[in-house]
């Protein structure tokens, strides 16, 4: 037993209250009689942090016999959301934490309100990374998240006058009982400068390069607990400081401006979170920020290796290192330089090392998200990269002219330099050509990777490319923010489930239990009582809890089609204006998401949306039918109140676009019937569920390339057909934000443009929609397909996931330590 551990992390709701008292007066200095909420929440968190900690340190030691490779997942991004309920539910202290709690008069719910969510990411792309850390931790890997400790994450969404403002995220500002600053792993990572070849003492020549600055890299620690597992997960986010605080030199010649200069450039590397959700943009700072966690992380392995007495050259032994997209992309290049510049390896050598470590995954094939620097900037901020790049572009291309002699073009568009005008690095393709393995996150976007984007990839090695369909964790996306679904699983199908989702089969056998089924229902009815209970505080708006809940929460673009979603509310709308009688079932639309702050288009579809929110909900015509809700300030927190009581989850994008999604994943996982397209995962979903459990419509991802070959013309579409035509002049007429040229450019661009054929999509959407509602007046039929939908969901755990990376991608075994 660790000496001291009994009395800081007993298992009885006494131990745990006692811990929590010292915890206050001893760590925070607080009086129990003085304590507020929040202080409480630290007490609590540093008391569970405590547990957290003690398995954390037992499972590394274990990990350093038991298992030789470990996964470290270089992420831009990770959205782990409140830690402090979920690691009480792994723990399995939820029920003690509030008994001990309760005899102090203080109410839990009310201190796991007080937690401040990391939001250091944009959306899907981080919220995988963070389900999966969880997942190896729950199914016993040793792993590492590596990433950036940004100071301001997302920003905070606020609707004043039905637009977005953005406020800044001050996530640190309460403190943050969770990390801990390893002063022992401190990097530096260097930036500009030159290099220069130099004789080793060996007599070999070797590149040396002359940084213009470094910048210091600190590590803080985050450990991720796993459900009922002894191994915890390592989330290490690095912080940017100055090496000196001041450049003396310039301080003592009394140039203070200068002397700062420096501090401040340093530490605005890790500073904020860029907001940008598929687009990329050439942000010097950016490319700064990829660069520095990256060669942080790769540093710190090769420190841990060494400590474990092995040398450079079977780091790949020792690691797997999976890219969460190109974000971390200049691994390839920063990996070679490690191991070549600064260990000494031959290149060759090198080169089977590097390519033996890294894997790839993409996670969109947008043209505008793909990754490009240009090569100026590229080689200015890091001169020895840049020459890596070249000589790795040297080499690979002298692989494709043997396979492919004569392909001038083929050489081209392969190439890791676009020449076709100013010159860039494609940080798709070296990634590609620095990875064991490549993949996508669903069987349709990992299919489309191949044939489109990373087409020429796939025809030089087609033993590659591989995919693993995304997941999410049903710890946090059920059992934690669906406790009545949860007890209901656990009561049929045993408690096993959040550790083995497939276990949720068991309740299929129910689906035609009149009890169960009322049970199920009851379990959906009080969840939407609650989220209608936090609207109403949100946003003034009340909604009927028996009402259907049509839900679309995510990200705001334009190939995701809130916009389409809109279209069927207003189109429900003058239908009823026309029609009072009309036979349609109460709904409620719950809209929820971000938009980048620069992107025009998706700050007008939230525009549209409180509109059509601000009219419908006040016109007394239609009071009782419909209601329009914009959610504020979409994040993980709220995702947990609003994922249980969907009805129905909107899975509209236009097919191709969307890589998977993994809110169609939790929604249908509670329960939720979607109505969606053929894209990402929405395919596998519908043929996990069951045709006839989902409402499907649309255009397949074929049939889009094919009609936009064809020449699509929107307007024809408008013209021809009278329902369309009557919303989008309604749309255009200034009825909605009392203001005529508010949506013309939304209306310009469907009539003219209409990219995302929406207009295309328009009809079969309708008529599906319409099918829903015929379900949904038959609550049996409906219950019965709900039913379906979460049994049947037990593929999308994300345990199923990493299983699947261990196998396919990392040569990974899992042995399942349990407790
Ligand atoms: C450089 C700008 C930028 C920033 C972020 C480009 C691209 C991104 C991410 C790759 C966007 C993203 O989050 N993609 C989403 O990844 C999820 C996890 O795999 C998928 O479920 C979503 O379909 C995909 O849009």
């Amino acid at each position: 037993k660790t000496p001291g551990a009994s009395i800081r992390t007993g298992t009885g709701a006494d131990d745990l209250r006692q811990a929590f008292l010292d915890n206050l007066v001893c760590a925070l200095g607080r009086l129990p009689s003085h304590a507020t909420s929040h202080d409480h929440y630290l007490a609590l968190a540093l008391t569970v942090r405590d547990h957290v900690m003690e398995r954390g340190v037992k499972s590394f030691e274990r990990g350093d016999t038991q298992q030789i490779r470990r996964v470290a997942y270089l992420s831009a991004e990770f959205l782990p959301g409140p830690h402090l309920g979920n690691h009480l539910l792994n723990l399995g202290l939820t029920g003690t934490a509030d008994k001990a709690l309760d005899g102090l008069g203080i109410d839990l719910d009310q201190v796991l309100a007080q937690e401040q969510e990391p939001g250091l990411g944009n959306g899907g792309l981080g919220r995988l990374a963070s389900c999966y850390l969880d997942s190896l931790a729950t199914v016993g890997v040793q792993s590492v998240g590596y990433g950036i400790r940004y100071e301001f994450g997302i920003f905070d969404q606020t609707i004043r006058d039905g637009w977005q403002v953005e406020v800044t995220d001050k996530w640190l500002h309460g403190g943050n009982p969770w990390e801990v600053y390893r002063p022992g792993a401190v990097q530096e990572v260097k930036f500009g400068g030159h290099t220069e070849v130099v004789t080793d003492a060996a007599g070999r020549s070797r590149v040396h390069w002359v940084p213009a600055i470094v910048v210091r890299g600190e590590a803080y620690d985050t450990p991720i607990s796993g459900f009922d597992s002894d191994t915890c997960a390592l989330m290490r986010l690095w912080k940017s400081e100055a090496v000196e605080s001041f450049d003396f030199e310039a301080f003592n010649h009394g140039d203070y401006d200068r002397a700062v200069e420096q501090k401040v450039a340093s530490e605005n590397l890790s500073k904020v979170l860029y907001p940008n959700d598929e687009l990329h943009r050439g942000k010097e700072l950016r490319l700064k920020q990829q660069y520095f966690f990256t060669s942080c992380a790769l540093q710190d392995m090769l420190r841990i290796q060494s400590l474990r007495g092995s040398p450079p050259d079977s780091f790949h032994r020792n690691w797997a290192v999976q890219l969460n997209d190109t974000h971390p992309a200049i691994a390839v290049a920063e990996l070679m330089r490690l191991l070549v510049d600064v260990h000494a390896l031959e290149w060759d050598a090198a080169w089977s090392v590097t390519r033996a470590t890294l894997s790839y995954t993409n996670h969109t094939l947008l043209p505008e998200a793909l990754e490009r620097w240009p090569v100026d900037m590229l080689g200015g901020l890091l001169p020895r990269h840049l020459e890596i790049i070249y000589e790795i572009n040297a080499h690979f291309l002298d692989e494709v002219r043997a396979a492919f002699p004569g392909d001038d073009e083929r050489l081209a568009r392969l190439s890791l330099i676009d020449e076709s005008g100013l010159r860039y690095v494609r940080m798709a393709n070296l990634a590609c050509v620095g990875s064991q393995t490549v993949n996508g996150v669903a069987e349709l976007h990992s299919e489309l990777l191949r044939q489109t984007v990373l087409v020429d990839f796939a025809a030089l090695w087609p033993d590659k490319f591989t995919n693993v369909t995304n997941g999410v964790t049903p710890r946090r996306f059920v059992a934690l923010a669906n406790p009545g679904l949860g007890k209901l699983l656990t009561k049929t199908a045993g408690k096993s489930w959040p550790g083995d989702l497939d276990k949720l089969r068991k309740i299929e056998p129910h689906t035609d239990d009149p009890r169960f089924r009322s049970e199920w229902r009851e379990v959906k009815l009080s969840n939407k009582r609650q989220l209608a209970a936090l609207i109403a505080e949100r946003t003034g708006i009340e909604v009927a809890p028996e009402s259907l809940f049509d839900v679309q929460v995510k990200r705001i673009h334009e190939y995701k089609r809130q916009h389409l979603n809109l279209l069927h509310v207003l189109t429900l709308y003058l239908r009823l204006k026309r029609d009072p009688k009309a036979d349609i079932p109460a709904r409620t639309f719950i809209f929820g998401g971000k938009a980048a702050p620069g992107y025009f288009l998706a700050k007008r579809i939230i525009r549209l949306a409180t509109a059509a929110s601000d009219l419908i909900n006040n016109d007394r015509d239609v009071a009782g039918r419909i209601k329009v809700v914009f959610f504020p300030d979409f994040n993980v927190r709220n995702a947990q109140s609003i994922y249980p009581a969907a009805d129905l989850s909107e899975q509209v994008s236009l097919a191709g676009m969307e890589a998977s999604g993994t809110g169609n994943m939790k929604m249908s996982l509670n329960g939720a019937l979607t109505i969606g397209t053929l894209d990402g995962a929405n395919v596998e979903i519908r043929e996990a569920v069951g045709a006839e459990n989902f409402f499907l419509f649309g255009l397949n991802a074929g049939e889009v390339v094919a009609l936009k070959r064809g020449g699509y013309r929107p307007r024809d579409r408008y013209d021809s057909d009278p329902l369309l035509r009557e919303v989008i002049d309604f749309i255009g007429s200034g009825a909605l934000g009392g203001d005529v040229d508010l949506f013309q450019p939304l209306v310009a661009n469907l009539l003219d443009h209409d990219p995302y054929l929406l207009l295309a999509d328009y009809r079969g959407y309708l008529n599906a929609q319409q099918r829903v509602s015929e379900l949904w007046m038959d609550p049996e039929a409906w219950t019965r397909a709900s039913i379906l939908n979460t049994a049947r969901m037990g593929r999308f755990s994300s345990d199923r996931s990493i299983r699947d990376y261990c196998q396919r991608v990392w040569n990974v075994n899992i042995k399942k330590q349990k407790k």
